[in-house]
């Protein structure tokens, strides 16, 4: 599960997180395109009522706390903006070394969902497009070559449509470490397919805050897989 400090107050925000223990969600994700001063309070407060482990997805440096239990160092592999592949990794890197953080080097790589996301805008990058699928598996190939030891295939948030089932598939295969798929998955049927495809994990956010009720749903979905 993908929650966004910008988007909750702290009901909701405990709510969404005893909805997450009820489905049984392996991770809670953190972050979002834009800043929220409360990122320490907000990740207290998930603490406080769940024992699923916190890793920051940061969409900035101001999304860094010591509070969340691991991080996701993405490296927008991509792009070809050096503050997402290289620059922003410096600015942070003693403020991490520091926490008690456990980092996970992600190799990043934003697909064609359909429409402009904010990790597009943002980011100041292009998308692969999504029926270029020697692109993205050769992306992920060197992503994992550089030391990467997690593919993330992102559509982004909100997407129309999720990261292909051929592009994942073949990423799958041509990679060893494991591959989160995340973006535009607002089904359970999607889910299925996504897993079906390859993917060790799916990353959900724009569905659940729509509807929190979906989210059992879309749990369930996850254990149907044959
Ligand atoms: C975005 O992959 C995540 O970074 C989740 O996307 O909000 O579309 O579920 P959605």
């Amino acid at each position: 599960m993908l929650i966004d400090p910008d988007k909750l107050n702290v009901p909701a925000i405990i709510s969404t997180v005893y909805a997450a223990n009820e489905a049984n969600v392996k991770l809670i994700f953190v972050g979002g395109s834009l800043i929220n001063e409360r990122i320490d309070s907000f990740i207290e407060i998930i603490k406080k009522n769940t024992e699923i482990p916190v890793v920051l997805f940061p969409g900035s440096l101001m999304q860094l706390s010591s509070k969340a239990d691991a991080i996701l160092l993405l490296s927008l592999v991509s792009g070809r903006n050096p503050d997402y592949l290289i620059g922003n990794h410096v600015l942070a890197a003693q403020y991490i070394r520091h926490s008690n953080l456990e980092v996970i080097p992600t190799g990043y790589i934003l697909v064609d969902g359909g429409t402009v996301t904010s990790v597009e805008y943002i980011s100041n990058t292009k998308p692969i497009p999504a029926n270029k699928t020697d692109l993205i598996v050769s992306t992920a190939i060197a992503s994992e070559m550089l030391g990467h030891k997690l593919i993330y295939l992102e559509a982004g948030s909100g997407a129309n449509k999720h990261v292909p089932t051929e592009a994942i598939r073949e990423v799958k295969r041509n990679i060893s470490v494991p591959l989160i798929v995340g973006g535009g998955i607002n089904t359970g049927e999607k889910v299925k397919q996504v897993l079906q495809a390859g993917a060790d994990m799916v990353v959900v956010g724009t569905a659940i805050e729509k509807n929190m009720d979906s989210l059992m749903s879309l749990s369930k979905a996850t254990s149907e897989i044959k």
